[in-house]
């Protein structure tokens, strides 16, 4: 079912439950090819989120900062291709929510495990904010942070579980929104995981 969040931004609870095995499948394949990786911040921190990605582009942090990418600065390769189920999979999802000419070039994959978490922040680093964000959970459940367009805005929570797809849009975009610590436990898919994919247009 289609759960309105805020203008712009609707829940569609369970949506990738019946596509789940397969797009884990996926993960496991983009991820033999490009390991999850903790990437450090500009600032010098190490994120408790480990990450890869698939795409054309990829979003990265390192020492020079946040950067979509064509190749991971890391080891000098490019990205393993964006799986077709996946670009079909969130055009169709985007569509839903009332996107329909969404095609993403970059996909970013975010593990969590217990006590791994997201501080608030924006994503702004994508060309053309009009362009929806299509996220999908994977796994462990994980509580939301959805503030609002000030980092001190009070943020709503939200728990976000296993086959759980937001499309980000329109006024949302901009938000404010982190992930509280990760609860320890196992899932039959994922067993200590969280994972979420977050299909982008980097680039128009
Ligand atoms: C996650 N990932 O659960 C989230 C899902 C990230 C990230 O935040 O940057 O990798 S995407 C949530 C999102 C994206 C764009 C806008 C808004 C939320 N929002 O306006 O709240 O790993
Ligand atoms: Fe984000």
């Amino acid at each position: 079912w289609a759960e309105p969040l805020a203008d712009g931004a609707v829940i569609l609870r369970r949506w990738a439950r019946e596509e789940a095995g397969n797009l884990m499948r996926l993960v496991e394949e983009v991820s033999s090819q490009n390991p999850f990786h903790h990437r450090i911040t500009p600032g010098g921190h190490r994120m408790s989120v480990a990450m890869t990605n698939c795409g054309d582009f990829g979003w990265s942090s390192d020492a020079r900062g946040y950067q979509y990418s064509e190749r991971d600065s890391a080891t000098g390769h490019r990205w393993p291709a964006m799986p077709d189920l996946f670009r079909r999979f969130a055009s169709q999802c985007a569509g839903e929510a009332g996107f329909p000419q969404f095609t993403p070039d970059a996909c970013l994959i975010n593990r969590y495990e217990p006590g791994a978490k997201l501080t608030l922040h924006q994503d702004k680093d994508e060309q053309d904010l009009k362009q929806p964000i299509v996220s999908v959970s994977l796994g462990l459940p994980a509580v939301f942070q959805f503030g609002g367009f000030e980092r001190g805005d009070a943020a709503q929570r939200v728990l976000l579980e296993h086959g759980d797809v937001v499309v980000w849009g329109g006024p949302s975009r901009l938000r404010f929104h982190g992930i509280l610590p990760l609860k320890p436990g196992i899932h039959p898919l994922t067993g200590a995981f969280r994972f979420n994919l977050t299909f982008r247009r980097a680039f128009r």
